[in-house]
């Protein structure tokens, strides 16, 4: 395709990536960093120029940990000079709750707590942070909220505290007039064995015990959901068509394996394709995060590819989607399903009438048994599109 067309990234796609990304050094728990860190402001330049929206960041990827007030004002004010000097924002922030020793056993669902306090104070002062960079999407991801054995924790009251802390912040929140909503990011394990709340069905059931629950929305992962061997696409449209999805992370994962953090569309395309697919054809004007970095192999030349590769084949996509939408063969199979009955809005609603209609309904059960769906023929069609043939 050529250069600039429409897989080329734009400020209007709404692209964003962390710091912790492309800042990402490549450090695992076999190896060392093998790249040099790449400063903030830095990310912030080279981002904006490959068409990026926003950069989203923990409060520790731009402020260490045991900075003074001194340090910090200074870092946040030249980051802010870099963000505005290239034209770009900060619409997510987030808590590194994970990195600190001390949160070994958890934040929020430490069984000591004084660190559940501290928690509190982190993210307190992590809220004010992205308030004051903009952000008005806060994420929790309770990566050390879990147990590695289940002799060491009560789950009931695990959840509580989790509750307790959100409700908490919800107030803070509240108190101090932001403009703020919160999103929840499940993700089954990694780095503790096994997490509380693992999955987008656990955390959208749990917010809604929230004291403020229209403040809490979702921040789903394609990698959090392949990892547990899940379609990803169907939990993010659950999320969706109950108004909760405030977020996503994109990236790539192998199942079954642990958190790849691979570049967006990388493993597997087809469920990237009905990932976007959900995204495009709904309207859903939230952010594209990508929660990816570039394979360990690669120095930072591979790190902008990695970004560059991410975006362009969001927007490849979108493009299949169109193709799909408008590819006259796969309509008239869909226009088939839509007259039995799969169109939208033809639900079914209880009354008096309704019920005693559908009790004395009388079936072609053996057409019923016999008919087939077509979907051998709707299938390969979309793979031909996505193999490029179509
Ligand atoms: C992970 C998570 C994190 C979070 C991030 C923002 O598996 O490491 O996905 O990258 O998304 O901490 O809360
Ligand atoms: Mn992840
Ligand atoms: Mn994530």
């Amino acid at each position: 395709m050529p250069a600039n067309d429409a897989c080329t990234p734009r400020p209007e796609h709404h692209f964003t990536f962390g710091l912790w990304t492309v800042g990402n050094v490549g450090r695992d728990p076999f190896g060392d960093p093998v790249r040099p860190a790449i400063s903030p402001t830095r990310i912030v330049e080279k981002l904006a120029a490959l068409g990026v929206y926003g950069v989203n960041l923990h409060d520790n990827d731009l402020v260490p940990r045991d900075a003074t007030t001194a340090e910090r004002d200074r870092i946040v004010s030249t980051f802010k000079r870099a963000l505005a000097d290239h034209g770009m924002c900060v619409p997510m922030a987030t808590t590194n709750l994970f990195g600190d020793p001390l949160f070994r056993d958890g934040a929020f669902t430490s069984n000591d707590a004084r660190v559940r306090r501290y928690a509190l104070q982190k993210t307190m002062r992590a809220i004010d942070l992205g308030v004051e960079l903009g952000a008005t999407t806060y994420v929790f991801w309770g990566g050390r909220e879990g147990v590695e054995t289940n002799a060491a924790k009560d789950a009931q009251e695990s959840v509580k505290w989790f509750r307790d802390a959100i409700n908490f912040l919800c107030e803070y929140v509240r108190a101090q007039r932001y403009d703020l909503r919160f999103a929840l990011e499940p993700k089954p394990n990694e780095p503790r064995g096994d997490i509380f709340l693992p999955t987008i069905g656990h955390m959208l059931a749990f917010l809604y015990t929230l004291d403020f629950p229209e403040m809490v929305g979702l921040n789903p992962e394609v990698a959090h959901d392949q990892m547990a061997g899940l379609d990803f696409t169907h939990g993010v449209a659950q999320a969706l068509e109950a108004g909760k999805l405030f977020h996503i992370d994109l990236n790539a994962q192998k199942p079954g394996r642990f958190d790849q953090d691979l570049r967006f569309g990388s493993e597997d395309l087809k469920s990237a394709f009905f990932l976007v697919k959900l995204l495009e054809d709904s309207g859903w004007a939230g952010m594209r995060h990508f929660d990816s970095h570039a394979y360990r192999t690669e120095d930072e030349d591979g790190v902008w590819e990695f970004a560059a590769g991410s975006m362009r084949t969001y927007l490849i996509l979108k493009e299949k989607v169109a193709r799909f939408n408008a590819d006259a063969e796969i309509q008239a199979l869909l226009a088939d399903l839509r007259a039995r009955g799969a169109a939208p809005g033809q639900r079914v609603r209880y009354s008096e009438n309704e019920a005693r209609a559908i009790r004395d309904e009388r079936f072609d059960l053996d057409a019923l048994r016999a008919q087939g769906y077509g979907y051998e023929r709707l299938d390969q069609l979309t793979m031909e599109l996505l193999m490029g043939v179509r």
